[in-house]
């Protein structure tokens, strides 16, 4: 059997290579060369050429029309919108050399077609085209750069309003916990050594600080609005990432160091569900979900992981809500006592 399986497979070998001569054989006979490239050929080419510009660019603007309310609604903190702005002048800054370059490109490809009569010149140099294509680039990566560390310098400046807010978030595979001072506006020391079901953020039970911290908060947390917030982050095991987009706000956890990231929230929740452009937005996402059979969802500010972290990462998400001073207070009021908490175990 194996046999006959080489034998077809070397007969076809065999068979190929004669069909072959007979092609090449036959190509010599013919007056024509068929390699040769003619006059209609080039000029079917280049209108070609011109004809796909004009569907690259209709599909171009096509997928920003359709797909532009699926991206991020507009920035809910203070420094988003600078962030915001600053990839905005990108964009159209690339949009706006992608168009001209790929407008030339296939245009010069249609105009410059070959001929029999023209010939191409022969350019080996142009100092003025060096000095043009060297310089326009060279300004402006230097205002995205200079723009780029002034706003890194403004945003990555250390908290420092006295009303500020401050939460701990806590990492671990495979979820977050949150932790907020009590009333002293202190939170208290971690050990890690300490971490046990009743103590699961790893709190220094000898620091005495830590007895009114509001820990171990877990599916959401509260902030309040137009309030400096400075997140401080851990980490029990990997590198984590908290990363809360709708505030254009992200930062890894790092094991054994606390990270920070601060910034002001500009829209409660409850303002961010009647934005026009999430409600647009939602709709679209629903109408999806639709599609598959799931009920609709509403519109929440999220706090995710961005490092892919192990197995579950894709379930580390919590339910950020942006409340006016009095919701916040509230809520706030709300929460367990870590004292208490341990006690109840
Ligand atoms: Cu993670």
């Amino acid at each position: 059997m194996n046999f006959l399986v080489l034998l077809a497979i070397v007969l076809l070998i065999i068979a190929g290579h004669q069909l072959l001569r007979v092609i090449e054989l036959s190509r010599g006979l013919k007056k024509t060369k068929e390699w040769k490239v003619t006059e209609t050929d080039n000029d079917m080419m280049g209108k070609a050429m011109f004809a796909f510009m004009i569907v690259f660019f209709a599909f171009f603007f096509w997928q920003v029309n359709r797909w532009m309310d699926r991206s991020l609604p507009p920035a809910a903190s203070e420094h988003g919108e600078k962030i915001d702005a600053l990839w905005d002048a990108n964009i159209y800054l690339i949009t706006f050399v992608f168009i001209v370059t790929n407008f030339f490109l296939f245009w010069f490809a249609y105009k410059y077609r070959g001929t029999d009569k023209t010939k191409a010149s022969y350019i080996t140099h142009n100092n003025k085209l060096e000095m043009a294509w060297t310089v326009i680039p060279a300004v402006a990566l230097a205002f995205i750069v200079i723009f780029g560390l002034k706003y890194w310098n403004e945003i990555m400046s250390v908290a420092d309003k006295p009303d500020r807010v401050v939460v701990e978030l806590y990492a671990k595979q495979f979820d977050w916990s949150a932790r907020y001072p009590g009333k002293d506006g202190k939170l208290g020391e971690t050990d890690y050594r300490q971490i046990d079901g009743g103590n699961a953020m790893g709190m220094d039970t000898s620091d005495a600080a830590g007895y009114d911290d509001l820990a171990n908060i877990k599916n959401e947390i509260h902030l309040p609005v137009g309030r400096e917030i400075e997140l401080l982050m851990r980490s029990r095991d990997v590198i984590h990432s908290a990363f809360l987009p709708h505030f254009r706000a992200q930062m890894n956890c790092v094991p054994g160091m606390i990270t920070t990231f601060k910034f002001v929230a500009t829209k409660t929740s409850a303002q961010m569900k009647k934005d026009p452009y999430v409600v647009k937005m939602m709709a679209g996402i629903n109408a999806q979900r639709a599609k598959f059979g799931k009920e609709p969802v509403e519109f929440d500010y999220l706090l995710l992981c961005n490092k892919i972290c192990g197995a579950s990462h894709y379930n580390m998400q919590m339910n950020v809500i942006v409340d006016t001073e009095a919701d916040y207070q509230a809520w706030l009021a709300k929460q367990k006592v870590f004292k208490t908490a341990v006690a109840a175990k």
